[in-house]
């Protein structure tokens, strides 16, 4: 199946190149599966990658909870995520000012050189996505921004005004590869669908076949759901990393993902 057909207006509509990258590689494993790697050693992470690249589109990192981190050890952990065709995605949350934002892209973990795609609050205003942009550009790569849009957590303080911001000022932005919405509660992702139009990507946490509350304060919605109320990628982390069998819960997952896709797309 081709990536148009598989993606339909999404793939017309959407169409940076890393927005593409994904797509068609999303295509080409059946899945819309982003796995978050929240494995705190070398070791863990390099087995995870092995057991899952067959169903997995992009792996979502957190840099500093790794306890035993080395620059070697990590570029050899993202040359082989680049090798079994997964983007790398530093979940990093940047919220400062553009110039701060720019400057946390390189120092000592150095996101600028590995990561395709980081997240990003846009609580300090929209020059926060320029400086990330500018960190890409300072070591000639090209990257996108996910803007937190939605959470997936209890409580969080994202109204639907603040919603609507972040929306409005994403979309019109090049470096804006789309938006995190909230997996767990399909009628919001529905909403911010409709808010973000066709152009832009919609990745959602806060999704697990165990439909429910998960641990403190994170909340999980059905990732087939997910898919079909307007999610483009369904995050998933312990729901594969600690399954018994991570290389079996990933293709479970990419399978609901697909069956959503394959739903949603001939619907149209
Ligand atoms: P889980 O094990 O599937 O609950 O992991 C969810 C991951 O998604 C974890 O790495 C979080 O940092 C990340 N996440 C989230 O859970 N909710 C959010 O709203 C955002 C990120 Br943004």
């Amino acid at each position: 199946m081709t990536p148009e057909e598989a993606w339909g207006e999404r793939w017309r509509a959407a169409t940076s190149p890393m927005a593409r990258r994904y797509m068609e590689t999303a295509a080409s494993k059946r899945s819309l599966v982003c796995l978050a790697a929240d494995r705190n050693t070398m070791a863990g992470l390099m087995a995870l990658i092995d057991a899952v690249a067959d169903h997995v589109v992009a792996l979502k990192t957190h840099v500093d909870l790794v306890d035993d981190w080395s620059p070697e050890a990590w570029a050899t952990f993202c040359q082989r995520a680049e090798a079994a065709n997964m983007l790398v995605f530093e979940d990093r949350k940047f919220a400062d000012i553009g110039k701060i934002s720019r400057s946390q892209m390189a120092g000592q973990y150095n996101i600028r050189t590995w990561a395709d795609l980081v997240t990003a609050h846009l609580i300090s205003g929209p020059d926060i996505v320029d400086g990330l942009q500018a960190g890409w550009g300072d070591v000639d790569r090209r990257g996108g921004v996910l803007l937190l849009a939605q959470m997936s957590s209890r409580g969080n303080l994202l109204t639907p005004d603040y919603t609507n911001e972040v929306v409005t000022k994403g979309r019109e932005h090049e470096g804006v590869f789309g938006f995190i919405g909230n997996g767990s509660r399909p009628e919001e992702l529905a909403t911010l669908r409709a808010k973000a139009g066709d152009g832009k990507m919609i990745w959602t946490p806060g999704v697990n076949l165990a439909v429910g509350d998960g641990a403190m304060g994170q909340r999980y919605g059905d990732p087939t759901e997910a898919v079909l109320a307007g999610s483009d990628c369904i995050i998933v982390g312990s729901g594969i990393h600690l399954a018994d069998d991570p290389s079996a819960a990933a293709r479970a997952y990419a399978e609901a993902s697909w069956r959503g896709l394959m739903e949603r797309t001939g619907d149209r």
